[in-house]
Formats: structure tokens, C-alpha cells, sequence
């Protein structure tokens, strides 16, 4: 894996890390399907075809479908010149599933050229950030939705780590704590690391500014401040406006730079982002990638 002169591994051109998102495009490989917690957020579906958004897939791939897969968009003139990323980002949490790995050096091994990209709550970062950056992953998306126990009690319900269940905010202080080790060993590692944050009024937008300044130090090259899309048990909570997510970001910008071009996009996402074409329903986490 290249390496740039910061020390950072090459994705340049990657869509969702400031490359061109009218040229470049991503391939998604939904082989991820089981999850470690419980976001109040998510509701996971696989057999979904009609709905855009980040946790849906029509169908699991194996890693031999996932490759196989990937033969045939890299066979279509059209495709092949957009694709520029290859990312696992669930329909679960991908680091919950030995699939992806497995993918990935299936994937990296035909396609050497396309970037490995792959998002994740981030609770099993610390024990496999290193077979990740084996692996020669170029660009990594943590979900960080809090700081602070307490406030991420009301986000995580709960989290099964190590054959334990651990709930509220034992739970959410184990997956902080885990998210921001996993992110200080991969930014170390050379990986690209963006943190993605899902904005809930009334609950974590008190700490999105504490976020950004947490995560940069730690090595986050770029910050992705997305909207709640209401749902599960979270349907309840109103989504903020257009100008109320600005307003955050704005701010969050004078910390680390923000991602603005985001889609939620889903868990087997083809093509442009916002714009997937050919093969969209083929093959994102719930909470984006
Ligand atoms: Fe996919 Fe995510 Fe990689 Fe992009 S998506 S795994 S970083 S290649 Fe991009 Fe989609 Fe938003 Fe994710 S627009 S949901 S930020
Ligand atoms: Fe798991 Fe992602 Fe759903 Fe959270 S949003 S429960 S990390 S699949």
C-alpha cells in the first residue's frame, strides 16, 4: 500500500474523504450481517430493495459473491472507470464478521488497485486494527455518537463484548473507550480515519464540538455529521433541520474538516454517491459508512 509523504496511505480520489463525488464511485459488499450492540437508531433489514439508507441490503454475499461481484462491475466499461473504493460497512458492524476479511483479501487480491474502505461502531477495533492494516485497508469510518457514558446510554442500549452483555452506561463507556483506542492505533497505522457522527437533538448535540476536538487529536483526518433518520426506537425523536445541521458543522469545522456530501447510503450501494446505478440493489453500517 502506498503511503503519502504525511505518512498516510494513498485514497486519494476517494469520494467520501474530499476526492470528486461526480467522478468517483464506491462499491459496497454487503457480507456483514451480524452487529455487536444496539443503537436506539438502527433497524437492520437484508431483504430490502426499496429503500435508501444506510443498515439495508437486498441480500448477503459470501466473500466468493462478493468477489464475484466486484468481477462484474470492474467488467462494465461504465462502472469500471468510476470505481474507485471497495467498502464493507454491513449491513451489521463488519468487524463483528469474519467475512469481511476474508473478502478483503479475496477482493485486494484480484483488485489491487481499488482502495479498501470499511466502517464500524468500532467496539472490536483495538483486537483487529492491525490484521486490518495487514490487510492494507486504506481508509477507516468509526461511528463516535458520544463522548461521555452517560450520553451514549441513551444511544447504546447495549453491547456484547467478549461473551458479556453489558448495558447502559457500563456498556457505552466499554465502546468509547474502544473507539478511541481503535482510532489513535489506526491513524497510526497510516490509515485514513473519518468519524462519522449521527446528530440527535436533544440527546448528543451538546457534545459534537467536544467530538471533533477529541477525535482530531487522536489522528481523524475528516468528521461526517449526519442526520438522524428517526427510526426504531428513535421514531419518535424529530431529525434536525437542514440549517441545525449546518449551524453544527460550521462548527465542527473549525476543529477538523467536515464531509458535507454524505448520502446514508446503503449497505450495498454501486456507483456515484447519491447516484447508484447499475447493480444498486447488489450490494453500508446503519449508521452509514
Ligand atoms: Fe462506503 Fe463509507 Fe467507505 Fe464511503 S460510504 S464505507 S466511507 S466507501 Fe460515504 Fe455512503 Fe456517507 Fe458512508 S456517502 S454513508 S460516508
Ligand atoms: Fe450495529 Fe450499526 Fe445497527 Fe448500531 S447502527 S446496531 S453499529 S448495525
Amino acid at each position: 500500500m502506498a503511503t503519502s509523504c504525511s505518512g498516510r496511505r494513498n485514497i486519494q480520489g476517494h469520494p467520501c474523504f474530499g476526492g470528486d463525488h461526480r467522478k468517483n464511485g464506491r462499491i459496497h459488499l454487503a457480507v456483514a450481517p451480524r452487529c455487536t450492540i444496539k443503537c436506539a437508531y438502527c433497524t437492520r433489514k437484508h431483504d430490502c430493495v426499496n429503500e435508501s439508507r444506510p443498515g439495508v441490503a437486498s441480500r448477503i454475499l459470501t466473500p466468493q459473491e462478493a468477489l464475484e461481484q466486484v468481477r462484474g462491475v470492474m467488467a462494465s466499461e461504465t462502472l469500471s472507470s468510476i470505481i474507485k473504493v471497495v467498502g464493507i460497512a454491513g449491513p451489521g458492524d463488519p468487524l463483528a464478521n469474519e467475512e469481511t476479511f476474508e473478502t478483503f483479501r479475496l477482493v485486494g487480491g484480484e483488485f489491487p488497485h481499488l482502495v479498501k474502505c470499511l466502517s464500524t461502531n468500532g467496539l472490536l477495533l483495538p483486537e483487529t486494527v492491525d490484521r486490518l492494516g495487514a490487510l492494507g485497508l486504506g481508509s477507516l469510518t468509526i461511528t463516535i455518537n458520544a463522548l461521555y457514558p452517560a450520553v451514549g446510554a441513551k444511544i447504546y442500549s447495549h453491547v456484547f463484548y467478549q461473551g458479556k452483555r453489558y448495558s447502559g452506561a457500563e456498556g457505552a463507556s466499554l465502546l468509547i473507550a474502544n473507539q478511541l483506542e481503535g482510532l489513535a492505533r489506526a491513524a497510526d497505522l497510516g490509515i485514513v480515519v473519518k468519524v462519522n457522527t449521527v446528530l440527535i437533538p436533544g440527546v448528543n448535540d451538546g457534545q459534537i464540538e467536544a467530538i471533533s476536538r477529541k477525535v482530531k487529536e487522536l489522528g481523524a483526518a475528516v468528521m461526517n455529521v449526519m442526520p438522524l433518520i428517526p427510526q426504531a426506537d428513535m421514531a419518535h425523536v424529530a431529525p434536525p433541520s437542514p440549517e441545525y445541521l449546518e449551524e453544527v458543522r460550521t462548527i465542527g469545522e473549525r476543529v477538523i474538516g467536515q464531509f458535507r456530501n454524505c448520502r446514508q447510503c446503503r449497505a450495498d450501494a454501486v456507483g456515484l454517491i447519491g447516484e447508484d446505478g447499475v447493480g444498486s440493489r447488489c450490494a453500508v453500517p446503519a449508521a452509514g459508512g
